[in-house]
């Protein structure tokens, strides 16, 4: 069954591409254009990468990979079993990451509300992009993408970070390390502040934005407020993954050397130099 209000949103326009075609809902889903390529991309390349298991001679669903090109075959297509195929699932990855934001933005228009939501799934998928496409580039060579596997991505990860000697030197990872915790820090205050004003004892009644406010103000002298809260977590949020691009995209293109050494700035500085 419908709601009342989801009979008067259910409304055509507002699409960005192809118009009236594909804009109807299935169920509860809304499909668009967008809907379409994405419902291709992800089959595609799921199909893809399970008939990529089925030639890597494991079942283990930890051991299975799919490795990206070797670094001789540069920027260039690589033949299927030796890259190619790591290829195709990154062009149906892209693919549907950005059809999926896109579908997003049209459901958006059609309910007039802002597009916070894809825009914050757009900096994940910066960071994805920045990782398998942009950084390669930046290295003349596919092969410097990680392997899609379990197992693989931790191995590619701690290779990765010690071939910099030791990546908690980064100074933009250290930003996107402390962005997360500062992330999960907020919600959990804005999540147990929620449930402890709206969960009252029984016979109790709901609380107010007030006493939210109060218990801060109390606490720590200020509060931020109810709509403040959800700012700074979008911020914190995006801020998160938007140093990871960074601090990835910095290691190999900008700095080839250790982080430990990168701070020999800070030593040489002229006031103790
Ligand atoms: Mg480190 C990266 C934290 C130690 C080497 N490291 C990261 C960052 C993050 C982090 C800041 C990964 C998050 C990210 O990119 O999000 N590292 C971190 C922490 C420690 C740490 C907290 C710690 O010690 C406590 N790192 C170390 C040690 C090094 C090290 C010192 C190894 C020895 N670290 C590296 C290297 C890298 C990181 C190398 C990176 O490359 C990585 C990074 O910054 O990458 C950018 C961004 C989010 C994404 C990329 C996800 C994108 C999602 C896409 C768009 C959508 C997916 C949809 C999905 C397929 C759908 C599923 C279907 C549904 C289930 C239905
Ligand atoms: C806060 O001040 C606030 O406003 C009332 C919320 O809204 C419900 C919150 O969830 C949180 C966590 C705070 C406190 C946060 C800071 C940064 C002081």
């Amino acid at each position: 069954s419908m709601l009342n209000f989801e009979r008067k949103y259910r409304v055509r326009g507002g699409t960005l591409l192809g118009g009236d075609l594909f804009d109807f809902w299935v169920g509860p889903f809304y499909v668009g254009f967008f809907g379409v390529t994405t419902a291709f991309f992800s089959l595609l390349g799921t199909l893809l990468i399970v008939w990529g298991a089925s030639q890597g001679g494991t079942w283990n669903l930890w051991q299975i990979s799919i490795a990206p090109p070797d670094l001789k075959y540069g920027l260039g297509l690589a033949p299927l079993m030796e890259g190619g195929l790591w290829q195709l699932i990154t062009v149906c990855a892209i693919g549907a990451f950005v059809s999926w934001a896109l579908r997003e933005v049209e459901i958006c228009r059609k309910l007039g509300i802002g597009l916070h939501v894809p825009f914050g799934f757009s900096v994940a998928i910066l960071a994805y992009v920045t990782l398998v496409v942009v950084r390669p580039v930046l290295m003349g060579a596919w092969g410097h993408g990680f392997p899609y596997g379990i197992i693989s991505h931790l191995d590619w990860v701690s290779n990765t970070g010690y071939q910099y000697l030791h990546f908690h030197y980064n100074p933009a990872h250290m930003l996107a390390v402390s962005f997360f915790f500062a992330t999960t820090f907020a919600l959990s205050l804005h999540g147990s502040l929620i449930l402890s004003s709206t969960n009252p004892a029984r016979g109790e009644v709901v609380k107010t934005a007030e006493h939210e406010n109060t218990f801060f103000r109390d606490t720590i002298g200020y509060s931020i407020g109810t709509l403040g809260i959800h700012r700074l977590g979008l911020f914190l949020a995006l801020s998160a993954a938007f140093w990871s691009a960074v601090c990835i995209v910095i290691s190999g293109p900008f700095w080839t050397r250790g982080w430990p050494e990168w701070w020999s700035w800070w030593l040489n500085l002229p006031v103790w130099k």
